[in-house]
């Protein structure tokens, strides 16, 4: 698959999740820079810059996108000869997508640990890292049945469906209207996450904070899975998390909405849950209050206060 075959499908999302977009992004620049023929090592710097380029503008709000790059880029960026910068890209892309591999297994390891025995769960969108928790809890005979919401509009709620029923795990389908009305049948609300900012707040799936809502009301605590590259460096620096607004036809068709002059359809595909309503962050490197996004940015992504001057 070709660079931009790789930018189109994670645009449409054919390939979604920010971890899957992660691992494609970084494959894709890998292949691209080892298709690269003879070039001199300014010029294949370049290249790869553009590539990455070209891979980052495809969806603005899952930091795992440029925190992946920016991993594999680090080595090729600081190499000295071709044959070094080659050398980087192959090895760092291998080590990203191992480690990234490796960090939902560890992720779900650790998660399980969290989750009550003879738990009811609620979920909502589909996160690798947060099924890979229900899974592993499932295993451990720990899960009672899980509540997974429908996720309008793009409907990734079959995904998550079609995970837990084929793991055997008792699974109760909902709209996505319906999350508060079940919340009391709940003790644990566990999702995913696209990006974790500097004071914890996390961005996920349109209407996960309305669950969050409902669950705080509730008293139902919230547990987020996130491996340490869904961390966001730049917040440090008061950069907000940019929230998708994706096209209205996944919304509404426009042979419906055509004719309604007076009707705008709104598709923002992401929504922020402030730290007071997250109770526990997952990470491949422990289990974290949300206040200690910082050490996951500052310890495992290397970045500090006086990166951002
Ligand atoms: C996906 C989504 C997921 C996170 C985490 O949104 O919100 O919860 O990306 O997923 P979209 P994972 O479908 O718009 O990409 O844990 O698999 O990385």
């Amino acid at each position: 698959m070709s660079l931009e075959d790789t930018a189109e499908k994670i645009r449409t999302m054919e390939i979604r999740g920010a971890a899957l977009i992660a691992r494609a992004a970084v494959e894709a620049l890998c292949k691209y820079g080892e298709g690269l023929g003879e070039l001199a090592l300014p010029e294949f710097k370049e290249e790869l810059e553009r590539a990455a380029g070209v891979l980052l503008a495809t969806r603005p709000t899952a930091v795992s996108l440029p925190n992946a790059v920016n991993i594999v880029m680090k080595d090729v960026r600081n190499a000295d000869t071709i044959a070094e910068a080659r050398e980087a890209l192959r090895l760092s892309s291998i080590e990203f997508i191992r480690d990234s591999k490796e960090a939902l297994s560890k992720i779900a390891e650790i998660g399980a640990r969290h989750i009550p025995e003879n738990a009811v769960l609620m979920t909502h969108c589909n996160s690798q890292a947060a099924i890979g928790c229900i899974i592993e809890a499932h295993r451990q005979g720990k899960i009672r049945e899980v509540y997974a919401t429908e996720v309008r509009p793009r409907n990734q709620g079959l995904l998550t469906i079609r995970a837990l029923n084929d793991a055997g795990i008792k699974t109760n389908f909902i709209v996505d209207s319906a999350a508060r009305f079940y919340m009391k049948k709940v003790d644990l609300f566990i999702t995913g996450t696209d990006a974790v900012t500097v004071n914890g707040a996390v961005v996920n799936k349109i209407g996960t904070s309305q669950i969050a809502l409902a669950a705080r009301e509730a008293r139902v605590p919230m547990m987020v899975a996130a491996e340490t590259f869904k961390f966001a460096p730049k917040t440090i620096a008061g950069d907000l998390i940019k929230i998708e607004e994706r096209d209205s036809s996944e919304v509404l068709a426009k042979k419906i909405a055509g004719d309604l002059d007076n009707v705008t359809i709104k598709n923002p595909a992401f929504d922020v849950t402030p730290a007071d309503f997250v109770d526990l962050i997952i990470t491949e490197k422990g289990a974290i209050p949300p206040e200690m996004a910082y050490i996951i940015i500052r310890d495992y992504l290397g970045w500090e206060i006086g990166d951002f001057r």
